[in-house]
């Protein structure tokens, strides 16, 4: 049976308590699965997968044993201060309900290469929730041996023990294997003959009424919080001083963009008032040929007027002197029909009248009376 707060453990004083811890992914539902035979839920992926403290109620060897599943540090999906609250929290109020840890397991998959980074921050901030004195209640337990090597699992393991476990060993602490269920009942019949024990984080929130933020791990947590944010800040100050950078280049490209635009409409102003000028120029030009144009027509019709007026002078002269002739041939006629009239009286008469008339003619010389009179003889 699983259940995720304490207050509805069906565990009593006699119970035994067995936290087990681990970076995600080590394998702690597994574990505790194939511990209790109860349906734990395991992760798939690389995402976190417990994500509060579940307790599963079991027994072992005919002992009601509480095991408590821990969500990591470094959850995919909490912060570490979220975390460790929910942890310390939890643990603070099973002390306070006189509930004793009898056993700690901190789960380590053998397969992995070297501790660092998450590994690493896990293993402090179990350190510091536990403290000294509770690390004699503790199991380093390595799982996962039958997926590599033998050999290079004993050496990994050796590795462990000299470096990072090489404290907690000093203080107390037993390093185990996990190869099969044997190896967990034996382990965990193993937590039944302990002492129970009370965590640092216990004593600290509930003996010594410390918050949460005051306490070793609260403070391995702000440390690590500090560190987070000075790195962060570094990461914003480079973002920072990037996009300053970027921005100084693109204002460098836009005042550039901006001179050749700026020096664009300028030749441009240039190009138009020239255009303009020209336009002018030709106007006037077009203007002052119209004018000339004008007057010349103006003159060329008072040449053609005064010309015309001329033509109607000679006309009206020549008219005059037709009509002259005119006047003049009828006196003549009348003159000759006188005579005619008198040759009848005298036939010789009209021969020498004639005569006489040529010889008249001849002397005024006149063209239009010469042929009138050719026309009336
Ligand atoms: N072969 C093998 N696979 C394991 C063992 N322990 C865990 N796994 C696999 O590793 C994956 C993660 O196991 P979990 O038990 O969910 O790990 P966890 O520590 O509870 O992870 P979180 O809940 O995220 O903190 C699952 O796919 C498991 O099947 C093991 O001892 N042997
Ligand atoms: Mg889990």
């Amino acid at each position: 049976m699983t259940s995720d707060r304490t207050s509805d453990s069906t565990g009593d004083s006699s119970t035994k308590i067995i936290l087990v811890m681990g970076i995600t992914g080590a394998g702690k539902s597994y574990l505790i699965r194939e511990i209790s035979g109860q349906d734990v839920g395991v992760g798939h992926g690389l995402q976190s997968f417990t994500q509060n403290i579940q307790q599963v109620i079991c027994e072992i060897s005919g002992h009601p044993v509480m095991i408590l599943d821990t969500p990591g540090f470094d959850d995919t999906h909490r912060s570490d201060t979220e975390v460790l609250t929910e942890v310390a929290d939890y643990l603070a109020s099973l002390y306070e309900n006189g509930f004793r840890v009898a056993g700690i397991i901190y789960l380590h998959n053998i397969r992995e290469d070297r501790i660092r980074g998450s590994s690493y921050k896990n293993l402090q901030m179990f350190e510091k929730l536990c403290g000294q004195g509770a690390l004699q209640n503790v199991v380093m337990l390595t799982n996962r041996w039958g997926l590599i090597d033998e050999s290079e699992a004993i050496m990994k393991e050796s590795e462990l023990k000299k470096d990072y476990w090489n404290m907690y060993i000093k203080a107390g602490c037993k390093v185990d294997r996990y190869r099969d269920r044997r190896d967990l009942t034996r382990i965990f019949e193993g937590f039944l003959s302990y002492d129970t024990t009370v965590l640092e984080i216990q004593h600290e929130m509930v003996d010594q009424h410390m918050p949460l933020c005051e306490t070793a791990a609260g403070e391995a947590v702000n440390i690590e919080l500090a560190r987070q944010q000075k790195e962060h800040r570094q990461k914003l100050a480079e973002i920072a001083a990037d996009y300053d950078r970027q921005t100084q280049e693109m204002k460098a490209i836009m005042d550039e963009e901006r001179l050749k635009l700026e020096n664009g409409l300028q030749q441009l102003e240039v190009d138009k008032a020239m255009m303009m000028t020209e336009q002018r120029r030709a106007e006037e030009a077009a203007k002052a040929g119209m004018e000339e144009g004008l007057l010349k027509l103006a003159q060329e019709q008072q040449r053609m007027e005064e010309e015309f007026q001329t033509k109607m002078k000679e006309i009206g002269a020549e008219k005059n002197a037709v009509a002259q002739e005119l006047a003049k041939l009828a006196a003549i006629r009348e003159h000759q029909e006188q005579r005619m009239r008198m040759r009848n009286d005298d036939g010789g008469f009209f021969g020498f009248f004639k005569n006489m008339l040529g010889g008249t003619l001849g002397v005024l010389g006149g063209g239009a009376v010469t042929k009138l009179l050719s026309k009336l003889f």
